[in-house]
């Protein structure tokens, strides 16, 4: 398979950033650890990921404006063209040992997402999409899982930590959902969680209050692999709302009508 050349440079700086995460990971304990609030820590390990990538998209595409997790707004010349990054998704993961983490970047152009790439450096798991050429896992062309009922998925979520809020919501979905399907699952890697969606390892998946760079490249991703995602009132307002809904077609419309339930009156 040949990679166009902006995502050849996305792999780059994804690749290069997995390799510093590789080596912090491997001596976690002595990382320098902050919190941003409760339940939220940042490491040494995000901030390194983050200027590497930064350097090298730079490099490659001088004036290309920045939105990124640690860094924030990095205004370019160009207007038309936006980064979107996370260096280190799954950061809880990451500072506990459990290798289920990743690097996110996605590239907007004129406010559309046009290509995407997921990196997890601990399996040298590499995803890529690019509008209109399909989601791949390494190599591999990918597609979104076939089963159609609920009742047969494993869907995905993220579970809100101390200090995130919204508690009572996750509760209600949590409750909608697990009556209705074969299982579910927490990563804690919501830009993986959407790769697996892409990849057919996951029926489908929902969180709440996300952030663009969590969910840019695997928009881009699940959509290359022929799935669907929106917000949780079906709407294309996944920035705005904070909320994603992704699967199948059959999958993501169950999921938005089970997440659209009111909770069950008190008997
Ligand atoms: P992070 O590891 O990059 O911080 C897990 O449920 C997902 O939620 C991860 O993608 C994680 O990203 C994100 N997350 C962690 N802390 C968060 C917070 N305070 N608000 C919103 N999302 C958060
Ligand atoms: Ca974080
Ligand atoms: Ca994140
Ligand atoms: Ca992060």
């Amino acid at each position: 398979m040949a990679r166009s050349a902006i995502i050849n440079v996305m792999v780059q700086a994804a690749m290069k950033a997995g390799r510093s995460l590789a080596r912090d990971f491997g001596e976690v304990q002595n990382l320098q650890v902050s919190l941003k609030g409760p339940g939220d820590y940042v490491s040494q390990a995000d901030r390194k990921a983050e200027d590497i990538i930064h350097a090298e998209l730079s490099r490659a595409r001088p004036g290309y404006s920045f939105l990124m997790e640690e860094s924030g707004t990095v205004e370019g010349d160009d207007p038309q063209h936006r980064w979107i990054v996370d260096p280190l998704d799954g950061t809880t993961n990451f500072l506990h040992g459990i290798p289920i983490f990743s690097i996110s970047i996605a590239l907007e152009r004129q406010g559309q997402i046009v290509a995407g790439v997921i990196y997890n450096p601990a399996m040298d798991e590499l995803y890529t999409a690019e509008r209109g050429g399909g989601a791949f896992l390494n190599d591999r062309r990918l597609r979104v899982a076939a089963r159609t009922k609920l009742s047969d998925a494993v869907v995905g979520t993220g579970i809100p930590h101390l200090g995130r809020g919204h508690h009572g919501t996750a509760l209600l979905d949590l409750r909608n959902v697990m009556g209705e399907t074969a299982g579910i699952r927490r990563l804690g890697s919501a830009a993986l969680d959407l790769a697996y969606v892409a990849a057919g390892r996951m029926d489908g998946f929902w969180e709440d209050t996300l952030s663009p760079w969590d969910i840019a490249a695997g928009i881009i991703l699940v959509r290359e692999a022929g799935g669907f995602v929106s917000d949780k009132s079906g709407r294309d307002k996944m920035f705005d709302s904070g909320q994603i809904v992704a699967g199948n077609e059959a999958i993501h419309r169950a999921l938005v009508k089970t997440l659209g339930k009111p909770a069950a009156k008190k008997a």
